[in-house]
């Protein structure tokens, strides 16, 4: 009703706003909160129907009196940014001028570089002897801003600048090419993490921040003291997954995790809230998912302005401007928003009376004021207790002028005209010469200028250059495989599944000394379904805060246990976070210099095809670690149906180059497998990870001979021959998988008809695909058309059609169209995978 009616009684809510100020005068904040806690909850009791709004006003939660001082040379530091501005600008210019399809983007970076700039200067810390060093994850495109500054701390030259977005034609010019976005596979000594693709840098800034947490409770490498940092576009905060781990970040008091969020109110199209306010809108997500919500919205100049402005009319206007409208105010002059900002009534209007046109276009947001930005920073650095959102305020294209700032399109441009260039030039008071500023030359000052002096001493300061990515780390030892897996490659045909097989592996290597402790079992709330509910007691959960209630099945050898050192991580029914968790671990030995080993275990058909562009991040940032696609193939789950049955998890790990790929069909293979990929991870350091699928199907598992062995890691190999080696017909059969047994099915049939086969085994469709001379030296040694059967799409064993000795028939048998619920037997007839549809596409063949 108050609402409605507006204020019915004015002298006595004057009396309620006095009790409150002269609390505040006698007792302080503190009390404050503490009463206003108590009416609140007496409200609430009451049922009043009233609860504080998650929004606060539309200005700097920051007052003027809490800033910290700026401790900085403002002058210096100003001169140096516009350097960075411009040589980024040069940099995406000059690429277009040349060759107008590379591409490229300058008002990004234009609007976060001050974001950057006092990060660089006064808080991202590098790694060193004494200090691990922060983690950074750079909004991806504003690259050219990062690269510029190395350019100015001597890490990269001219040359190189010149060649932004060329890295074909660099090295034949004798530079590095520069890649678009930040990409630790082609420059491994530079980026760290990949942030292309958005929504994917931000929640793996959060799980980054989580492992290093683990690290820490788990007793293995401290990592307190160490933050990661993350600037981040507003627009960006639209992707699920930016946003999805939120509450995780908060629930974990993941306080050394700070994200700056970029907010020049427009993304690629148009503004990212044209009829609201995206800050606003962050600020009550953040504030309810748990975080420290630091609003930055506008600079020194303004502070004159609300000191003043005792009628609240600023934050009135604020309140009543939508985001679309602020864009304008940002791409109109001083004139212009004097007219239509400060002239929408008389208060406002007398606020800007003592202000000059000039002075009011250049009132700066707060994201462009390095000593907000740094107060910003500064209460976020302290914070303790819960994760930190700086919402900054920018201007998209900032300083742009008219070629770029604030409008529509100044997303997408990458060059600026002869005039526009001078203007820049000149709004940034740059030392360079009309034709200098003309032809875009880079500019770097000479060594003794004092910036060049101040920068590298703040850099010093904080521990050195950065990013900087390390490809070396200590190597971990193997046990030898008899040492875990004996059970596996001597299995002497007893039933299990090759998931079964794989606990029990992992258990085992649980168990080693070494390299025990370095394993990290990742779920995403699947653990019983693969039956690893036994690890849960044997190392334990992780938790940050121990267990703190008794469990149920408290007195169950299988007892669900949580604790602080606990080494598994479960994720909770999150695919996006059991990745990101999955990649900070297998990135430990790159980020932390200190290699991990992580398993993440999954129903297969929730990896590739859910979480695809993760896993191709994880691959670019040089991953190293299992994924274990689970409960795999598309006839192999019977009952649960099309949503769940895997048929094409192989294909699109075909596709990454550094991912090798096997659908073992025993747990002898899928042994000497894990085997190999642990030496090549942990001992030869090879940047690449390894995908198996494993199945919930029992069957006899045979004895693995040692000659077997490379064949396993190769692709495939003979596995056995079938009928009278002097029939007069012979084919050849290949099968992965759980298929295997259907195609070892359909030899005996053949057999009994007079048709002798080899089979072999195809462990890996893709590992035969990359080396054509094993495929063909395989195949050459067979004999009779070629039959290829798996529980995948016919794309996967059609992968090795161009390797088939030439006059060979080559038959490919998959899994196309839609899964069904129904049991193996029902979907493998259906999908004409099982050993009756083999056996006569074998028998048919002439
Ligand atoms: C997953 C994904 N979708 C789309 C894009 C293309 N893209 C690159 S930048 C951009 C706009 C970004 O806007 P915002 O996050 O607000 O950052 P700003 O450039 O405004 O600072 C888009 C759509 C992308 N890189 N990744």
């Amino acid at each position: 009703m108050t609402d409605l009616a507006g204020d019915i009684d004015p002298v006595e809510t004057g009396e309620w706003r006095d009790a409150l100020l002269t609390l505040l005068a006698a007792h302080g904040t503190a009390r404050a909160r503490y009463i206003l806690d108590q009416l609140e909850a007496t409200a609430r009791a009451l049922h009043v129907g009233w609860s504080p709004e998650l929004v606060t006003p539309y200005i700097n939660t920051i007052a003027l009196d809490q800033q910290a001082p700026f401790p900085g040379d403002l002058a210096i530091e100003e001169k140096l940014a516009s350097l960075m501005r411009w040589n980024a600008l040069a940099m995406v210019a000059r690429a277009n001028g040349a060759y107008g399809e590379l591409g490229g983007h300058i008002a990004s970076y234009a609007s976060a570089a001050d974001l950057f700039e006092v990060g660089f200067n006064h808080f991202f810390r590098a790694a060193n002897e004494s200090h691990g060093g922060d983690l950074v994850f750079f909004q991806p495109h504003s690259a050219p801003g990062v690269y510029a500054r190395a350019f100015l701390e001597g890490r990269l030259t001219e040359d190189d600048l010149s060649h932004y977005r060329q890295e074909i034609t660099a090295p034949a010019n004798g530079a590095r090419g520069l890649t678009s976005y930040p990409h630790p596979w082609l420059m491994p000594d530079f980026w760290q993490f990949p942030t292309g693709s958005m929504g994917i840098g931000p929640i793996s800034s959060i799980y980054h921040a989580r492992f290093m947490r683990y690290l820490t409770h788990r007793g293995l490498l401290n990592c307190q003291g160490r933050k990661v940092w993350g600037v981040f576009g507003d627009g960006e905060m639209d992707e699920p997954e930016s946003m999805s781990a939120l509450t995780l970040a908060s629930r974990e008091k993941l306080d050394n995790l700070v994200w700056v969020v970029n907010c020049n109110l427009q993304r690629l199209d148009g503004p990212v809230r044209g009829n609201g306010r995206i800050i606003d809108e962050l600020e009550k997500l953040f504030r309810g998912a748990g975080w420290n919500v630091i609003k930055l919205l506008w600079g020194s100049d303004w502070d004159g302005l609300f000191a003043r402005d005792s009628q609240g009319a600023l934050a009135k206007a604020f309140a009543s401007t939508v985001d679309g409208q602020m864009q304008t105010f940002a791409a109109k002059d001083g004139r212009f928003n004097r007219e239509s900002f400060f002239g929408q009534n008389e208060e406002l209007a007398r606020l800007a009376k003592g202000l000059t046109d000039e002075q009011i276009d250049r009132l700066k947001r707060g994201g462009h004021d390095l000593v907000k930005i740094h107060a910003a920073y500064s209460a976020a650095d302290q914070h303790t207790g819960t994760p930190t959102v700086i919402l900054a305020h920018t201007k998209k294209g900032y300083g742009m002028g008219a070629a770029g700032q604030g409008k529509m399109t100044t997303h997408s441009q990458k060059k600026l005209d002869q005039g526009a260039l001078i203007e820049f030039r000149n709004r940034f008071n740059l030392p360079l010469s009309d034709a200098q500023a003309k032809n875009l030359e880079f500019f770097r000052p000479a060594e003794d200028a004092a910036e060049m002096r101040y920068l590298h001493a703040r850099r010093k300061g904080l521990g050195g250059y950065m990013p900087r990515r390390q490809s070396a780390s200590q190597a971990l030892p193997v046990p030898a495989l008899s040492s875990y897996a004996a059970f596996a490659t001597a299995a002497s045909g007893k039933e299990m599944s090759t998931t079964m097989a794989f606990v029990r592996l992992l258990g085992n290597l649980l168990k080693d000394k070494e390299l025990g402790p370095r394993i990290v079992p990742i779920v995403a709330d699947e653990a019983r379904t693969f039956g690893m509910a036994n690890l849960f007691k044997q190392v334990g959960i992780y938790s940050s805060v121990g267990q703190r209630y008794e469990p149920e099945d408290i007195g169950s050898v299988l007892s669900y246990r949580e604790a602080l050192d606990g080494q598994i991580l479960e994720e909770g029914i999150s695919e996006a976070g059991a990745i990101a968790s999955w990649t900070a671990a297998a990135t430990s030995y790159s980020v932390h210099g200190f290699p991990m080993l992580p398993f993440y275990i999954y129903y297969s058909m929730f990896g590739f095809q859910r979480v695809g562009d993760a896993i191709w991040a994880a691959a670019d940032q040089r991953a190293r670690g299992f994924l274990l696609g689970a409960t795999s193939g598309r006839t192999t789950l019977g009952g649960e149906g099309l949503q769940h049955q895997d048929g094409t998890s192989h294909l699109v790990a075909a596709t990454i180059p550094n991912c090798k790929a096997y659908d073992p069909a025993f747990a002898g293979e899928m042994s000497v497998i894990v085997d190999r990929g642990m030496c090549e991870m942990l001992v030869e350091q090879r940047d690449v990870f390894y995908y198996i699928t494993l199945m919930n199907e029992n069957y006899a598992q045979p004895d693995l001979p040692s000659e077997a062995h490379e064949g396993v890691i190769r692709g495939g190999y003979r596995f056995a021959s079938y009928g009278d080696s002097n029939a007069k017909r012979c084919v050849t059969l290949l099968g992965s998988g759980a298929i295997l047994t259907e195609v070892i099915k359909a030899a005996q049939q053949l057999a009994a008809k007079g048709i002798a086969s080899d089979v072999l085994s195809i462990t890996s469709w893709s590992e035969l695909a990359r080396d054509s001379t094993y495929a063909q030296q395989l195949l050459a040694s067979t004999r009779g058309s070629l039959i290829a059967a798996t529980d995948y799409v016919r794309a996967v064993p059609e992968s090795l059609r161009v390797n088939v000795p030439s006059g060979r028939t080559y038959i490919a048998l998959g899994t196309d169209g839609f899964g069904r619920s129904d049991t193996r037997a029902a979907l493998r007839a259906y999908f004409g995978v099982n050993a009756a549809t083999i056996a006569s596409a074998a028998a048919s063949c002439e």
